[in-house]
């Protein structure tokens, strides 16, 4: 008989002591947490590399400024504020025509309160496989609340700029090589008693078993907080897992007693400006959000150029057989360009970036309207999936 699923209360209540043990288990990654540092040759720092490669996480504090990350909130509210009332509607909660019409993709994607989309689908390559309990929303929820806006370069001037981020382009040198690549961007939306769960998944499609497999093939995503995360509300991983190859997540939830609260995972806990790095092959998950707190992350990864080269889009939401070669690479990375450019003309003190790939290239992709158009808008469309 499918058991009855628990009240929002009942859900928080039973997390409690898997929280405050994630917490405990936490503690003891400290060198895995701190702020961006560099080593004597500019490049990301030697020992935050090593962190991150042992057990596939990296926590760095404060990295996003203060005044960036309220630009960044104020242009997601206008984006909530003006979000169509679900997925099947065109108009917002007051009845204005909705936002986003412009785009081949809609920014938005929507779920019933407190579920688990993806969970024991076969959606996203049913990588997904066991399906997370589900509480019951309170009664005057909505039918549907946003999960995921994605497209950050199209639809926020902030999120354009935050990709161009010296700092994090600099992390992203260190762990992918100076030629990294774009992988896609989704900022995830977790409302209190509303924002769903992620059930536990690897990210890494294509290369589980290529020959030259190793811990860092599929690349890595950023997440950078706009507010202060907590164990109900944030990202779960178990370190390490990264170097194991492909995990047998059924078998680990059966061996665990059919629960979801697997041994060894910690919460990735943030301030606002915190952006954590996670190997796309670390287990991970996130919980509904039975707590009182907001959750939004915006999301965004990067790949070796070597690992998508000559290979076929996966996760695609269009079913696409496209291969990617070097010039759709290159169309997708462009955007990195743009946005440092978008960056310098605001930030006029900020020394920036410098893309190797686009290196003498700059003046084709200054920021302007026109590039807005021939570059930005729909770019999404043209994500590195694998
Ligand atoms: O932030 C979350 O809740 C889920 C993120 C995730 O699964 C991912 O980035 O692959």
């Amino acid at each position: 008989m499918a058991s009855m699923a628990p009240s929002a209360a009942e859900h928080a209540a039973s997390m409690s002591n898997y929280f405050e043990s994630g917490v405990a288990r936490g503690q003891s990654y400290s060198r895995n947490r701190g702020p961006f540092r560099r080593g004597e040759d500019g490049r990301l720092h030697p020992e935050i590399l090593a962190a991150f490669e042992e057990h596939g996480f990296f926590v760095f504090e404060g990295v996003v400024a203060e005044a960036e990350i309220a630009e960044l909130r104020e242009e997601i509210q206008y984006l909530l504020d003006h979000a169509p009332t679900g997925k099947d509607s065109d108009v917002d909660a007051q009845g204005r025509p909705a936002y986003g019409g412009q785009f081949a993709r809609s920014p938005y994607s929507f779920i019933k309160p407190l579920s688990d989309p993806w969970g024991g689908t076969e959606l996203l390559n049913g990588r997904h496989p066991h399906q997370m309990v589900q509480p019951k929303p309170k009664a005057d929820a909505p039918k549907e609340t946003p999960y995921i806006l994605s497209g950050m370069c199209q639809t926020m001037p902030s999120g354009l700029r935050l990709y161009g981020h010296p700092s994090l382009l600099t992390i992203a040198a260190g762990i992918n090589g100076d030629d990294f690549v774009p992988f896609n961007d989704a900022i995830f939306v977790k409302q209190p008693g509303l924002g769903g769960s992620v059930a536990w998944h690897q990210d890494g499609v294509t290369h589980w078993k290529n020959p030259d497999w190793d811990p860092g093939i599929h690349g890595f995503n950023f997440q950078v907080q706009l507010y202060p995360t907590t164990p109900a509300n944030c990202l779960w991983i178990i370190p390490g897992t990264h170097k194991e190859g492909r995990a047998d997540i059924r078998k680990r939830i059966k061996e665990n007693n059919g629960s979801e609260l697997l041994p060894g995972a910690i919460p990735l806990t943030c301030g606002p400006g915190d952006a954590t790095i996670v190997n796309r092959q670390v287990l991970h998950c996130s919980f509904a959000n039975t707590s009182d707190d907001l959750r939004i992350s915006m999301t965004f990864g990067f790949h070796r150029y070597k690992s998508v080269l000559g290979q076929k889009g996966a996760l695609s939401q269009s079913k696409e057989a496209t291969i990617y070669d070097e010039q759709r690479i290159d169309e997708r990375a462009s955007v990195i360009q743009v946005a440092i450019d978008a960056r310098a003309q605001y930030y006029c003190d900020e020394a920036p970036f410098d893309y190797v790939p686009f290196a003498g290239r700059q003046d084709d992709f200054r920021w302007d309207d026109a590039t807005y158009e021939r570059v930005i808008k729909d770019y999404n469309l043209k994500d590195l999936a694998i």
